[in-house]
């Protein structure tokens, strides 16, 4: 260990620490608008630079080592006046029209500066309007980039997408993609991981807001929500609410109030997907179908492989998502049941994930004409039009969600978490496989954050081979160890994002980049308490999902749930 005094406190840290790591150790806070721990260290913003007694000049504090006995000062008046300098000289070059910004109350640059007192800033760089990216579901805006470079190591290290980079040089610096293109025109999987870790306004999901509020002023249509696993614990943190909270009760009533004709839930299609994948992936092991079977419900995950592993479309499971099928559900059997037309249901989802907003466009899951989702939404958007709606959200009492398909299990619930989409499915398998009603259902082996999960099940005579990866990274390096014939599955959960739906690219904004892996974990217990305080924990055990069956759709697998449930994705 290495001993130092910084603002006058020893701190002991080991000798690879940085000097920022040793302050944050110390609870001293050092400003940063680029850093991220293990991921991005560029040292690019310079905000961080700190004082150290006896050196010359100031150090960036994100990348000094730390030396035994020296002395640190973090806010001496040469670092509180050579911050500001920079920070003026970044506000100078930033389109500073934070009123009408969408992270106006909720940017890292915004809050430093209000922080660092700056005053007048004497120049504005002209704004780059022209550059604004809004075609698809992640919009980008330049004139915002402060070139942080964190968007460019996610979407590089964690994502292995590489849709964004920097080009050029000095002034003419800038983020963009390969020619300048829109960002949908080439590989970005619309993951919306980049959005999260903006310090700024550059880049945030496209609002689709004022669909959902035509849609609920236009007496002509039944307008219908879900809301996905992820968003009912994650909902509350846009009310200042603790994070992990348990917003479902208050989330119902909101979404009552804002008009909606019918508050569902994507738990209940997230049962109904257990139902048609474990029956596909039973039917793939006894008939010599293709393996691994392969998770279908991430759109981020499905782009990827269509891009980068092409050679495993034949592996994805046919089952549409949870999200579209609710909304085949929703414009076939709920019309039929409530005597309306299907062409006036109008069904809007509520989902952690920007990607959703691609899924919901794509013309694979189109049925009958019919488009299963007619909008998207994320957790973020629906926080805003609770706010718009004057909802006074942490005051609401609880409601349940409606019936017929507003039920969900404990299964469906910790679809939200990674390694949940397979803990729902082998609860349903085993008890399909042993006709037993097992009891012993928590598979603790799949759950966790690691990158990568394999675990094996033994399920009556059967040793079932599982894998579970979280981040397009981790599934790269998983699918490249099936291509070399290094492994062999049964099954295998992806999820486009690292922890799952709870950290996806429509979840609230992390404003303390230190506190990510904490919010994951918090986020994550939220999800599994759920599970665990629901009486039904398997989806077989859905009601209203064996009605669904008994009255519409036969059982799992049949002709008339293939018709609308599933799909088949072709390169
Ligand atoms: Fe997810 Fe889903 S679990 S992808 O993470 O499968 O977005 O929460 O809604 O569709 O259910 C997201 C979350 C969903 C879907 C479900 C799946
Ligand atoms: Fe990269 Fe995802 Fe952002 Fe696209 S949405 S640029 S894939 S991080």
């Amino acid at each position: 260990n290495v001993t130092l005094k910084i603002d006058g406190i020893e701190v002991s840290v080991p000798k690879d620490y940085t000097i920022l790591q040793a302050a944050r150790q110390a609870n001293i806070e050092i400003p940063t608008l680029c850093y991220l721990q293990g991921l991005n260290e560029p040292a690019s913003c310079r905000i961080c630079v700190v004082e150290v007694e006896g050196w010359r000049g100031l150090q960036p504090a994100c990348v000094t080592k730390v030396v035994e006995g020296i002395v640190v000062k973090t806010a001496s008046k040469v670092v509180r006046e050579t911050r500001k300098g920079i920070l003026e000289l970044i506000l100078a070059n930033h389109n500073r029209e934070c009123l009408s910004c969408t992270r106006n109350q909720n940017c890292e640059l915004q809050k430093m500066s209000e922080e660092m007192g700056v005053g007048e800033v004497y120049y504005q760089k002209k704004a780059a309007r022209a550059a604004m990216d809004k075609t698809g579901p992640v919009v980008r805006d330049t004139s915002k980039c402060v070139l942080c470079g964190r968007c460019v190591s996610v979407c590089s290290s964690v994502q292995n997408v590489d849709a964004i980079d920097f080009a050029h040089r000095g002034p003419q610096t800038s983020v963009t993609t390969p020619y300048e293109e829109k960002l949908t025109a080439r590989n970005c999987i619309n993951c919306g991981q980049c959005i999260k870790v903006c310090p700024v306004g550059a880049l945030s999901e496209r609002d689709d807001t004022d669909l959902v509020w035509a849609a609920l002023e236009n007496s002509e249509l039944n307008v219908v929500v879900q809301t996905a696993p992820a968003v009912r614990i994650a909902l509350g943190e846009e009310f200042g609410l603790p994070v992990g909270t348990d917003v479902e009760g208050k989330m119902v009533t909101a979404l009552k109030k804002l008009g909606f004709d019918k508050v569902f839930d994507t738990n209940f299609s997230a049962d109904l997907t257990i139902m048609e994948e474990g029956t596909e992936l039973i039917s793939r092991i006894n008939n010599g179908g293709k393996l691994p079977l392969i998770t279908s419900c991430s759109p981020g995950w499905i782009k990827f492989c269509e891009h980068k592993y092409p050679d495993f479309l034949d592996n994805l499971s046919s089952c549409k998502s949870p999200q579209q099928m609710f909304g085949a559900v929703a414009k076939s059997y709920y019309p039929e049941k409530a005597g309306i037309d299907p062409k006036k249901v109008f069904v809007v989802s509520v989902m952690p994930c920007t990607a959703k907003k691609y899924e919901a466009d794509r013309e694979e899951l189109v049925v009958d004409e019919l488009k299963d989702i007619d909008v998207a939404i994320t957790t973020r958007e629906l926080a805003k039009m609770i706010k718009q709606a004057g909802i006074q959200f942490t005051d609401l009492a609880d409601s349940k969600a409606d019936s017929m398909m507003g039920e969900g299990t404990g299964a469906a619930v910790i679809f939200a978490n990674t390694g949940g989409v397979m803990e729902a499915a082998i609860r349903t398998v085993a008890d399909i496989l042993t006709g037993e009603d097992l009891k012993d259902i928590d598979y603790i082996a799949v759950r966790g954050q690691e990158g990568i999960k394999e675990a094996s099940v033994n399920i009556g005579d059967l040793e079932l081979k599982v894998a579970v990866a979280n981040s397009t990274g981790a599934a790269s390096k998983l699918l490249d160890k099936i291509r070399a014939g290094e492994s062999t599955y049964h099954f295998i959960e992806i999820m486009g994002c690292a922890g799952g739906c709870i950290n996806g690219g429509g979840q609230p904004i992390i404003m303390d980049k230190s506190k990510t892996e904490e919010v994951k974990q918090l986020r994550t217990a939220g999800i599994y308490n759920k599970d665990k305080n629901n009486p039904k924990r398997k989806s077989h055990k859905n009601e209203e999902i064996q009605k669904l069956y008994a009255e519409y759709l036969d059982k799992p697998g049949s002709h008339k749930a293939h018709h609308i449930l599933h799909t088949h994705y072709v390169n």
